[in-house]
């Protein structure tokens, strides 16, 4: 009798939570970055981000507009490739996903912010930092790190005025992000009156720069700036090793300052030289930063690269406003971003009119002890 009173018992719980699973409405979250190809790492640490996030939140449990939800990531990869970028933004807007974290590239970011406009649904980025992005003024658009034109004023502000640099080379990958992240450094740097001696080109595919590399080494610059990413940077810092530009400092913007660079270097001395700029604080400096970071490596040991922390806060970012438009629909809450006050994980976030996050902090890093560490 006890036996089946007990059987009974636990069957009524087991129906009550099955209706209130029943009950619980999946609202998707879509996240798009390059998870095949050479930028990959980047890719897996941007999602690495969202899923915590997603894990976190479903862990907190939130109810939306009375409703109990539980989030889901759809996530598309890119491969850093503009029209696959398009090809993914658009799949998302099919899919009726509430909202997209993305896309990483500046090069793949653009093109799609147009796509997410044209389908009403909002995207935020924490990786891309091209300022064309947010020109188009988008009601969809966010970014919440700081743009190309801090990340590059102030590296070639530090080369002017505290190191004292004069003769310049300039090398990019010709992609939205190189390109516009050099012209701001070299904007900067020639109105502190450093001397631009030399400019080159490469693509974000390439690995062998000893003829670019060579052709400057005849100019004897101070400093080489970069505008790419780290599959480009690291075998070029090994170059330079081999070519005995030693004593040359690298400058580069947030896309070299990963710490798969210290990997692809391949102990080359010239790590040393680098000095790389982010547009957030250090973890140390964020509000959570520490924390997180530490449960972060748990979860996805060897996997941090930079801009997991910024994924992680924009998908609470699109929560947030879900939240306090008590509904998950695009056309009812993507007005509530704009208003967004959110204390995130990274910094306290809230937007320009134009979408740019207000106040954002940039960083500086060297790896002078082959290890990434802020200056
Ligand atoms: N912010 C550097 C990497 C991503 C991009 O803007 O292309």
């Amino acid at each position: 009798m006890k036996f089946n009173l007990r059987l009974t018992a636990v069957a009524a719980i087991a129906a009550a939570c099955g209706v209130a699973m029943a009950q619980e409405t999946v609202v998707k979250i879509g996240h798009v970055a390059p998870l095949s190809g050479a930028q990959a790492h980047y890719g897996k640490d941007n999602e690495n981000g969202v899923r915590m996030a997603i894990e976190d939140l479903n862990a907190q449990g939130v109810t939306i507009g009375g409703k109990k939800v539980k989030f889901e990531i759809q996530a598309e990869d890119d491969a850093a490739d503009p029209k696959q970028g398009t090809a993914a933004a658009q799949k998302l807007c099919d899919a009726k996903v509430a909202g997209v974290v993305g896309h990483l590239n500046s090069g793949t970011t653009i093109p799609a912010s147009k796509v997410y406009n044209d389908c009403g649904i909002p995207h935020v980025t924490g990786a891309a930092t091209n300022p064309a992005l947010t020109k188009p003024g988008y009601k969809t658009t966010y970014r919440i790190i700081a743009n190309d034109n801090a990340l590059g004023a102030a590296l070639a502000l530090y080369a002017a005025d505290k190191l004292k640099l004069k003769k310049v080379a300039i090398i990019d990958d010709r992609t939205a992000y190189g390109q516009g992240v050099a012209e701001v450094f070299k904007k900067t740097a020639v109105s502190k009156g450093m001397t631009v001696v030399d400019e080159q080109f490469t693509n974000d595919k390439a690995t062998d720069f000893m003829a670019i590399l060579t052709a400057i080494k005849a100019k004897n610059p101070d400093a080489v700036f970069y505008g790419g990413m780290d599959p480009q940077a690291g075998p070029m810092l090994r170059q330079m090793e081999q070519l005995g530009m030693d004593k040359v400092k690298y400058f580069g913007g947030d896309g070299i300052c990963t710490s798969e660079i210290i990997k692809l270097a391949a102990g080359a001395k010239t790590l040393g030289n680098v000095i790389c700029a982010e547009g957030g604080a250090s973890l140390a400096k964020m509000p959570g930063g520490t924390a997180w970071k530490a449960k972060y490596d748990k979860k996805y040991p060897n996997q941090f690269q930079v801009y997991s922390p910024y994924t992680y806060d924009a998908t609470f970012v699109l929560v947030d406003a879900m939240k306090r438009a008590g509904s998950w629909d695009p056309k009812v809450y993507t007005k509530e971003l704009a208003k967004t006050n959110y204390k995130g994980v990274t910094a306290n976030i809230a937007f320009e009119p134009n979408g740019e996050m207000k106040n954002a902090a940039t960083t500086l890093y060297t790896y002078a002890s082959g290890k990434k560490e802020p200056m």
